[in-house]
């Protein structure tokens, strides 16, 4: 069946998203870094979804359960009738329940992932008549734009996963107080944070013994190669993930095993033997410090969630 999803072109092409661009300039720079939105292709948005299932990876299952446990809570602090906006909607299987107690008038996934966007919002138009389903695709982290159609709608934006934490603290107020923004006055925000932990239980999370996330990372170098034509060898790198417990961020980088260089278009892009290419950034918050951000930001915070062990936060923000 064809479920209607109104499809809504965000994606801008050279203007800084293209990944050839992005992995030219993130090459040429000391330290060389690139940005953690180019994980996801369609296989790298498969990876990540296999890293949520590992048994080291607790941020989505305990997520889902602070969730799962405060759904009819966040239904009545939220009311019916609004638009729900979700931010980096891959494979939107956490919105679901929340759409079936909250029952919003509208949906609007938002994502990079054109394939995976186009369809799971179909699905959800499928198994959710009632609901008006809209799909952007676009890169969120440049700001959220609201399609015309949908402006004025009273909105609650769902950012779940901790997806915050691939931005620094002072990207994460401004990029809230630009969301603020682009919401209607009244709007909420309900967003997962990851929070500040021992550094065995934290690096364990982005060390799976099954190696699935040094795949994801790897596949950025795949990636260059697929798509750009980029000479790389795979196997010379490895995979690291440490706290920096300075920034309270899980750093992932990927690092060289010898002298050796990527040549993408001509160009080399020579590497030490050590030498890495940084490729997220995933920050850690104290429950008081993610407050006071979001304070910052113009947000109060209207309730906060967390798990028995601390672990994992949901907060919901209010204008
Ligand atoms: C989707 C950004 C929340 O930082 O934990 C998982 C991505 N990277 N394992 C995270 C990720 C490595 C994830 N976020």
């Amino acid at each position: 069946m064809t479920a209607a999803v109104h499809f809504h072109d965000q994606h801008v092409e050279g203007a800084g998203g293209a990944f050839r661009d992005d992995v030219i300039h993130g090459l040429a720079a000391a330290p060389k870094a690139l940005s953690p939105k180019h994980f996801y292709d369609a296989r790298g948005s498969r990876l990540f979804e296999a890293i949520c299932a590992q048994p080291e990876y607790y941020l989505t299952r305990t997520e889902e359960g602070i969730l799962a446990a405060a759904v009819d809570e966040i239904a009545a602090l939220v009311g019916p009738d609004t638009l729900l906006v979700e931010l980096g909607s891959g494979a939107s299987r956490k919105v679901r329940r929340l759409l079936e107690a909250l029952r919003p008038s509208h949906y609007l996934g938002v994502d990079i992932s054109r394939d995976f966007l186009l369809q799971s919002t179909r699905r959800l138009a499928a198994d959710y008549p009632w609901l008006e389903v809209h799909a952007a695709w676009g890169d969120y982290s440049a700001g959220v734009r609201m399609p015309p159609s949908l402006a004025g709608h009273r909105a609650m934006a769902f950012f779940p996963g901790s997806s915050i934490g691939n931005f620094t603290p002072a990207e994460a107020e401004a990029f809230l107080s630009r969301l603020r923004r682009a919401l209607p006055p009244g709007s909420g925000v309900l967003i997962g944070v990851d929070l500040v932990k021992a550094r065995d239980r934290l690096e364990a999370a982005y060390n799976d013994a099954a190696g699935v996330t040094a795949a994801f990372n790897l596949n950025l170098l795949e990636r260059m190669r697929r798509e750009l034509g980029a000479e790389v060898e795979l196997g010379a790198f490895a995979h690291r993930a440490v706290f920096n417990e300075a920034a309270s961020c899980i750093e992932m980088h990927l690092v060289s095993r010898e002298r050796q260089a990527i040549t993408l278009d001509g160009q080399r892009f020579a590497f030490e033997l050590g030498e890495t290419l940084h490729t997220e950034n995933s920050c850690k918050y104290r429950l008081e410090d993610f407050q006071a951000l979001a304070a910052r930001a113009g947000y109060r915070s209207g309730a906060v969630w967390l798990d028995d062990q601390a672990l994992f936060s949901v907060h919901y923000l209010v204008d």
